[in-house]
Parts: structure tokens; sequence; C-alpha cells
């Protein structure tokens, strides 16, 4: 299994793999990784988290919990949380303050069934949802429209053949209660969630279901534009920072809002820059370069969290 401690960024990979990747990295690194089954896809893939910590010991420290692969087609998006998992571990020396008083929890593809299903062919290239049927015609439920906060009340649909429906309830998707599980067990040391997507370069806080802003929306302004600030120094990408509603659309039932509600004082929906004719499909000679500046914007935002 040809890697050096790192998934190559020359093309992208199976969630199999991926797992495949962690399972290896904890073996190699017994005291400071850790994975942990976290539950089953509606197919029946393993989800695994992996927790890196700095291998001191130390339980119950502040957490960062990271995801990616919540939307199917969003390739880009375990690419770059591939890719900060692989900093985290193989380059842990030089980030020595981000897991000192932290330790990381990441689940790299939520919608595993969707991610396998967009890899089969053109055909299905572009497929967003989960992969349970949703009615005798239609497959599938937008996970991230799913979760149990304000749930279906805004920028969801009810029509099962819908990009973004809702669901038959709350929580109805296996993999949505993954992430609510996750959520809930680490909100009481939770310090920021952060959620992968593509595209449209946006670093987006809540609340997505209503036109309104958190109390505390300026010590999320702060660390979001510490990310966006970072990427713009180093690579000239612009990001966008602000609340979901005001600067995209409403979205009810979606994974930051439920973090933000659960206990996570940060929360974002970081979107990825668009690639490739259908937006969705960076090249794979653009991954190197897109997750390296994806982590750059990452790790200006834990540090942020951290001095704060
Ligand atoms: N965009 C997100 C979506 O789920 C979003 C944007 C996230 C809106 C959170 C509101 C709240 O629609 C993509 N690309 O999936
Ligand atoms: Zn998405």
């Amino acid at each position: 299994y040809p890697y050096q401690g790192r998934l190559g960024t020359e093309r992208y990979y199976s969630q199999e793999e991926i797992n495949q990747y962690i399972e290896q990295l904890a073996q190699e690194h017994p005291s400071r990784v850790f994975i942990k089954t976290v539950g089953k896809s509606y197919e029946g893939r393993w989800l695994k988290t992996i927790r890196i910590t700095n291998g001191d010991g130390r339980a119950n420290k502040n957490v960062i919990l990271m995801d990616g692969g919540f939307h199917a087609r969003e390739w880009i998006s375990p690419a770059a949380v591939v890719y900060a998992i692989g900093e985290l571990v193989n380059n842990y020396e030089a980030h020595a303050q981000l897991l000192l008083d932290y330790d990381w929890v990441i689940l790299p593809v939520v919608n595993a069934d969707g991610y396998e299903y967009t890899q089969l062919s053109e055909d299905t290239r572009f497929w967003r949802k989960t992969r349970q049927p949703s009615s005798v015609e239609c497959i599938g439920t937008d996970p991230n429209r799913n979760f149990g906060f304000h749930w279906n009340e805004t920028g969801a649909s009810s029509d099962p053949c819908a990009e973004t429906y809702a669901g038959p309830r709350a929580f109805s998707e296996p993999e949505a209660i993954v992430v609510r599980d996750l959520i809930h067990s680490l909100a009481d040391r939770g310090k920021m969630y952060l959620t992968v997507h593509s595209y449209g370069n946006y670093i987006l806080y809540p609340w997505g279901y209503i036109d309104e802003l958190p109390d505390t929306w300026e010590d999320l302004d702060e660390v979001g534009r510490a990310g966006g600030d970072a990427i713009k120094k180093a690579t000239n990408t612009t990001y966008q920072v602000g609340c979901s509603t005001t600067l995209l659309y409403a979205a009810a039932g979606a994974s930051d809002d439920y973090a933000f509600n659960a206990g996570f004082p940060i929360s974002f929906t970081m979107e990825l820059p668009a690639g490739g004719p259908d937006f969705f499909d960076p090249p794979a000679s653009d991954i190197d370069r897109l997750v390296k500046e994806t982590w750059v914007g990452i790790e200006a935002m834990a540090r942020k969290v951290i001095e704060k």
C-alpha cells in the first residue's frame, strides 16, 4: 500500500482507501492516533473517526471536530480533510500548539455510500444525497438538511426527489445520526466544529435556519476571518466570511447549526473553491494546491480558537 505517512494528492481516493489510511496511521502512531468505529452507512460501510493527540495521555482535552464528504459529489472535501489529518499526524512537531490543549476528532467521509456512488461512473458523478431510498421513485436524503434543529423549516424540500430533501423525519439517515452522536459525545469539551463542503469560497457560520445572527456572532466572525485572511495572504484566494443565511441562503437542518446549538461555541461550514467544468470536480492536478490552501485556513482558525 504505497504511501509514506501520507496519502498522495495526485488523485482522489475511495472511502475504503481513506479508512485503510487512517487505520494505518493509528498502527504507526499507537500513542498518538486512535481510530473509533462510530457507525455504519445505510449500505453498510464503516464510518470511522480518527482522533489525533500529542500522545501525552491527558484525557478530556478540548476538542476540534471536523468532518468531510457530507455531499457525495464534493470530492475535494474528503481530500482536504485527509490532507489535514496527514499534517496533524506527520508534521505534529510543527503543530505542537494545536495539539497541546486540543484533541482533533475527524470523520473524513460522512456520506460514504453517496461518495462511492459518485465514483462508479460519469452518470453518477454529481450525486449529492445519501443512498437510502426515499420513496418508490427516488433515492436519497440531503444529509445536510436532516439534522433535528428547526428541521425542514426553510431551505429544504419535502419532495423525496429533490436535491435538498430533508428526509421523512429528522435523523432518518444513519450517517446524520453518526454525526449527531459525535457532536453530543464531544459537546462538553467541543470548541470548534468544522464541516467541509464545496463549492463557493465561503466560511459560513450560524444561523442557517433563520435570518438572524447568534449573540456571539463576533467571535464566529473573528475566527472565520482569521481563516479567510490567512488563505488570502498565502495564495490570494478570496473567501467570504459570514452567516449562512445572509451570505448564501437559508437552510434548516444543517450540521453546523446543530453543533452550535448543542454547545460548540464555534461552528463553521467551509465551502472550498469550485473546479472543473461542473464546479464539483477540480481536476486531480489541482488537488495538491487546494488541499494545502485549505489547511492554511483550517490551521489559522484553530490557532485563533486556541488563543481565545
Ligand atoms: N452548501 C451548503 C448546503 O448544505 C449551507 C451550504 C451550509 C447552507 C450550511 C446553510 C447552512 O447547501 C453545499 N455546497 O452543500
Ligand atoms: Zn455540500
